[in-house]
């Protein structure tokens, strides 16, 4: 076997089922109703206390109940999430223990939200256990050869990041097992996406969460992109939204495995526009950081969301004003609730 190749493991490729071609129907003890309870299905978030995993954990818990989604991480939770619901400790790279989590709390969804590393990991495993298995992808995912405004879902991709590379990697691997094998694979291509959930990271649409907590403190803020740089950007309740909206949608009414989700695209011109009506005071100068306005560059100034619009009926609630108004509202109430000074 080739270093580095991925080949699913002879347990992840044992006796295929004809009917949807996944394998663990054949699996002695595992009932098919049992299997595809994709009504109540028993769900674990990997990489879950980063931006993304506490938020989409409460929704799915309201859909599924508290107990049926299971939040994991490396790292120790903050008490009010461990209150919120089940969490337990999963290193995606230990495939072993991996695979005890699944069995024993007898999983059928996975939302994999952990580093790329560990993505061989999940995929074996879901292969295994004929989960429906989601992994996150990005605006990142495309290049300056591709079409920019706006990049539809099927096109050239030649991202210029490592980021933008291994996102890429994921899409083409999960789609090679759900064609090969029948893995009930799901991709979004997450625009940015902004939320109030933690200091915002490194990345390049990050200004766009970093303004907020400036404009609500200083008053100042310094832009490390060109005053014109338009990227797709999403509000995270959004995000959230469409990540379940997909994840519920039958297999039959998925034309692709991996869509593009749209909601708005903006400058940071228009952004500090937008926050200038609610902040007038709010000052804005432009220092462009050469490494991230290179990489703004080459990613897509708008998404075409087409086809998941039609797919499994996609549609965003967060405009730029809904947008603004909620970052806000609620930085403002996390500064009253540490006693900040508001403005
Ligand atoms: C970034 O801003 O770099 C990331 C992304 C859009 O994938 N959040």
């Amino acid at each position: 076997m080739h270093p580095g190749v991925f080949v699913p493991t002879a347990a992840a490729l044992g006796p295929f089922c004809r009917d949807c071609l996944s394998r663990a129907r054949s699996l002695p003890g595992l009932s098919l109703s049992g299997l595809h309870r994709q009504n109540n299905p028993r769900i674990l978030i990997t990489g879950g206390l980063g931006q993304l995993g506490t938020g989409l954990a409460q929704i799915l818990r309201k859909h599924y109940g508290k107990d049926n989604v299971i939040l994991s991480d490396i790292k120790k939770p903050q008490p009010h999430v461990l209150e919120s619901g089940p969490f337990v400790y999963a290193d995606v790279l230990d495939y072993k223990h991996l695979r005890e989590l699944v069995v024993n709390n007898r999983i059928t969804w996975m939302v994999h939200y952990s580093a790329l590393l560990s993505l061989h990991n999940v995929l074996d495993l879901a292969l295994e256990n004929c989960l429906r298995i989601f992994v996150p992808s990005t605006i990142g995912a495309f290049g300056p050869s591709s079409p920019r405004d706006p990049a539809p879902d099927l096109c050239i991709q030649r991202p210029r990041t490592i980021y933008g590379v291994s996102k890429v990697h994921g899409e083409l691997m999960g789609e090679y097992l759900h064609h090969k094998y029948g893995l009930d694979f799901r991709c979004l291509r997450y625009p940015g996406v902004i939320s109030v959930n933690g200091p915002p990271g490194g990345g390049t649409t990050d200004y766009a969460v970093q303004i907020f907590h400036d404009a609500l403190s200083t008053g100042h803020h310094e832009c490390y992109l060109r005053p014109d740089t338009r990227l797709p950007m999403m509000h995270i309740s959004d995000c959230h939204r469409a990540t379940i909206e997909f994840m519920q949608a039958p297999e039959c009414q998925l034309s692709l495995r991996t869509y593009n989700i749209a909601a708005m695209s903006f400058t940071p011109e228009e952004l500090a526009q937008e926050i200038r009506k609610h902040l007038p005071h709010l000052k804005v100068t432009y220092n462009p950081d050469s490494v991230r306005q290179n990489i703004a560059d080459s990613w897509p100034v708008r998404f075409d969301d087409t086809n998941a619009r039609r797919d499994w009926g996609w549609a965003p609630i967060y405009a730029l004003e809904e947008l603004v108004s909620d970052m806000l509202r609620s930085i403002r109430q996390k500064r009253t609730n540490k006693g900040l000074p508001v403005s």
